[in-house]
């Protein structure tokens, strides 16, 4: 079976989902540069690979597949033995429900409203404060909501798919210059998960494309 090929951008938090989920479930893949600054995610080539001009995209097992909850899915579908959705049968449809409610406030609440595309249509003069207000919204509900859900990580003990989407949230609360102060427990969960080797892997400034000068920090 032919290695999976993932397009990514260092920085995009969706690239970076995938690439944990990648990591976490030990599925080697070979890494595709999309530079979403120059524009290439608009360009005629890339379009044929998601028509959406957004990144990820992931070639697996002869299927191209967009959307980076769907390429998670797929995975745990696929390679379910190690699992980023709750597994005791007990508890399953409960923290299920839990990780996709906390799933979703990130990935449809907060991330396409600061997507570069938005950014650039409202004009990148308020960037900085268009994506504060937007990560900060989010993050309100998010807190209150996972207080209540949380063990050691989002929903219980076990890493699943809302600390997948978590991480890479933080890292663009941290561009956009948002108080983490205000989140305890996101920020709790966040230290526990920032030095797991997967996410380590995953991490924008550990990326190929990422420019030297932000191998340090790449949220500047
Ligand atoms: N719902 C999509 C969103 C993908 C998305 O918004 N990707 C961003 C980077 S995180 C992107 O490629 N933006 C390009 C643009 O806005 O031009 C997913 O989860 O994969």
């Amino acid at each position: 079976m032919s290695t999976p090929v993932l397009y990514s951008y260092f920085r995009s938090s969706c690239s970076f989902r995938v690439r944990i989920a990648l990591n976490l479930k030990e599925i080697p893949f070979e890494y595709k540069p999309i530079n979403l600054l120059k524009g290439e995610q608009r360009g005629e080539e890339y379009l044929a690979v998601n028509p959406m001009g957004e990144v990820p995209a992931l070639q697996i097992d002869s299927n191209l597949l967009t959307q980076s909850v769907s390429i998670m899915e797929y995975l745990e579908e696929t390679r379910p033995e190690i699992p980023i959705l709750p597994r005791d049968p007990v508890l399953r449809a409960k923290a299920s429900r839990a990780v996709r409610m906390l799933t979703e406030i990130i990935t449809s609440g907060i991330q396409p409203v600061q997507n570069l595309r938005v950014l650039r249509k409202h004009g990148l003069e308020h960037k900085m404060e268009w994506g504060k207000w937007a990560i900060t919204h989010g993050f309100d509900a998010f807190e209150l909501l996972v207080s209540k859900t949380a063990g050691k990580y989002c929903v219980g003990d076990e890493i699943t798919m809302a600390d997948i989407c978590l991480v890479p949230q933080v890292f663009n609360a941290e561009r956009f210059d948002v108080d983490m102060k205000k989140y305890p427990t996101i920020t709790r969960i966040h230290q526990a998960l920032a030095e797991h080797p997967a996410f380590v892997k995953a991490a924008p400034a550990a990326q190929p494309d990422c420019p030297d000068e932000l191998k340090a920090d790449a949220t500047k």
